[in-house]
């Protein structure tokens, strides 16, 4: 009698096994499996837009290189997920969408709030037809193996059934390694080799395991470039590291390898751009490696047989700031710790902190790489936050953000003044979006006040170092705004 476990037990079960944070917003289709998760040990974040739980799941998945959990109901609240899907699926980033659903018998019948579901679909959905848990722990693999974002669509009927499959209680369960590790000794005949490395490199790593490879990829006599994505997967400091290549980085030594050796890098068009991506292309070894440990990936490089050849003299002409608007972020990125993870939206911001920062971690920027998402940086920079804390990562959380995509999640400032989270939120204020248009700006700093955040207003770049100081002292959130002329951006590769 008292052994019958109700399906929404036993979904907040699993969940409570396997995360600590869930993003969501509550809804007429989900509310018995909310309701049961404000009484769990999950810290149940709720945000003021679903796209902020989506953003939030996104940026908590990038840093944790865990997954992020997001909970919307059906019809409008899964319609709001579907820019934070879309953006997480481009940039491979675990992002599990738990969506609601009319009960089933209504499904199809042009009920209230009830459409197909399948345009979250970006990647997999899975629709929950009976109170089985072993979909939730596919889903849950599905996400975190295969680094994509997943719809878990459940019919509001499901929770009051009798839950299946109560043994499975973490998705390890049901999870069965079939990969074999690339251990295989590899020959890399080059006299010019080049690595390429995207963030496949990171696999199911830790963070604490991505800082990790630095070192190892810092002992391959071999020049080392990155996508945008991995940057800072080694040092950029380092000797044999040329850093970013592609639209906003390198080409040189991409055109003038006579291998590239490319681990982990989906290859966008952001890093083999449209004129010369057919030369690169036939000259490329894609190496397959998605490692689960740092042993495996140490062992895999002692194995892997390149030719040391230090073939290419770094070149350390970095972009320097020449006008108002990059001059002022370059003061932000100088006064931050080097090792601050930067969140930025989409935008000319976005450029400049690519340009002008030097990235020594893994993570150290996080972005929109592949849908250029406004918007994304405000939730984004939460749901990093919320990782840093759940993981142990010790880092600043600072957001670089346009005055255009700030405003577009601005109500999500209610979940930075509600659990008080330090991240310094820099909004660039040049009344412009990008080159395309001028903008009307409301008073950013009152409302900075009405959500009781501090804020401060800079109009002078000398006086940001002294701002970020204070700030860091304190244990506190602050929106700094920064007034800046608008400058135009250097022409990118293509
Ligand atoms: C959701 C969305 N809408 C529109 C665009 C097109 N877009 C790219 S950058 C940009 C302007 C960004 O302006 P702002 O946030 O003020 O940043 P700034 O360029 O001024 O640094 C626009 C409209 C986009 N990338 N995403
Ligand atoms: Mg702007």
């Amino acid at each position: 009698m008292g052994d019958i476990i109700k399906f929404s037990e036993a979904v907040v079960d699993f969940l409570e096994k396997n995360v600590k944070t869930i993003f969501s917003y509550p809804g007429e289709q989900v509310l018995p499996l909310y309701n049961e998760i404000e009484g769990s040990s999950i810290k149940n974040i709720m945000v003021r837009d679903e796209r902020g739980a989506g953003f939030m799941a996104d940026g908590y998945a990038r840093i944790t290189n865990y997954i992020g959990v997001c909970l919307a109901t059906a019809g409008p609240g899964a319609t709001n997920l579907t820019t934070p899907i879309a953006t997480a699926y481009k940039d491979n980033s675990s992002v599990l969408a738990i969506t609601g659903r009319c009960a089933k018998k209504y499904i199809g019948k042009n009920y209230f709030q009830e459409i197909s579901m399948d345009f979250l679909n970006f990647y997999k959905g899975y629709f929950v037809d009976n109170a089985e848990l072993s979909y939730i722990a596919k889903a849950f693999i599905n996400c975190l193996f295969n680094k994509k974002p997943v719809q878990l669509n459940i019919p509001v009927d499901l929770y009051n059934e009798e839950a299946k499959d109560i043994n499975i209680t973490t998705y390890t369960d049901i999870y069965r390694d079939d990969e074999t590790t690339s251990n295989n000794t590899k020959e890399i005949d080059a006299k010019k080799p080049l690595f390429l490395i995207g963030q496949g490199i990171f696999g199911t790593l830790s963070y604490k395991e991505m800082l990790k490879i630095s070192k190892i990829l810092q002992e391959i006599n071999c020049p080392i470039t990155t996508t945008f994505p991995a940057r800072g997967v080694v040092n950029e400091k380092a000797y044999n590291c040329i850093g970013l290549v592609g639209r906003r980085g390198d080409l040189k030594s991409l055109l003038n390898a006579d291998k590239i050796i490319n681990i982990g890098s989906s290859l966008s068009y952001n890093t083999y751009v449209e004129s010369v991506r057919e030369k690169l292309l036939s000259k490329t070894i894609n190496i397959d490696l998605k490692p689960k440990s740092i042993k495996e990936l140490k062992e895999f490089f002692e194995n892997l047989n390149v030719k040391n050849n230090n073939w290419i003299t770094k070149n350390n002409d970095k972009f320097q700031p020449f006008g108002d608007y990059s001059n002022k972020i370059y003061e932000v990125i100088k006064n931050i710790p080097e090792d601050a993870i930067i969140v930025t939206d989409a935008g000319k911001h976005t450029v400049f902190t690519c340009l002008l920062k030097t990235c020594v971690i893994p993570r150290n920027i996080i972005s929109s790489h592949s849908f250029g998402t406004m918007g994304f940086g405000l939730p984004a920079s939460i749901g990093v936050k919320f990782g840093t804390i759940d993981f142990n990562i010790d880092r600043e959380v600072v957001l670089i953000s346009g005055d255009g995509g700030f405003l577009m999640n601005v109500e999500e400032l209610q979940v930075v003044a509600e659990n008080n989270l330090k991240i310094l939120m820099v909004v660039m204020k040049n009344n412009n979006l990008a080159e395309f248009c001028k903008i009307k700006n409301p008073n950013f700093n009152k409302i900075a006040d009405a959500f009781e955040i501090d804020n401060c207003y800079i109009e002078k770049a000398e006086d940001i170092g002294s701002e970020i100081k204070g700030y860091l002292k304190k244990d506190k959130p602050l929106l700094m705004v920064v007034e800046t002329e608008n400058e135009q951006l250097p022409k990118p590769n293509i």
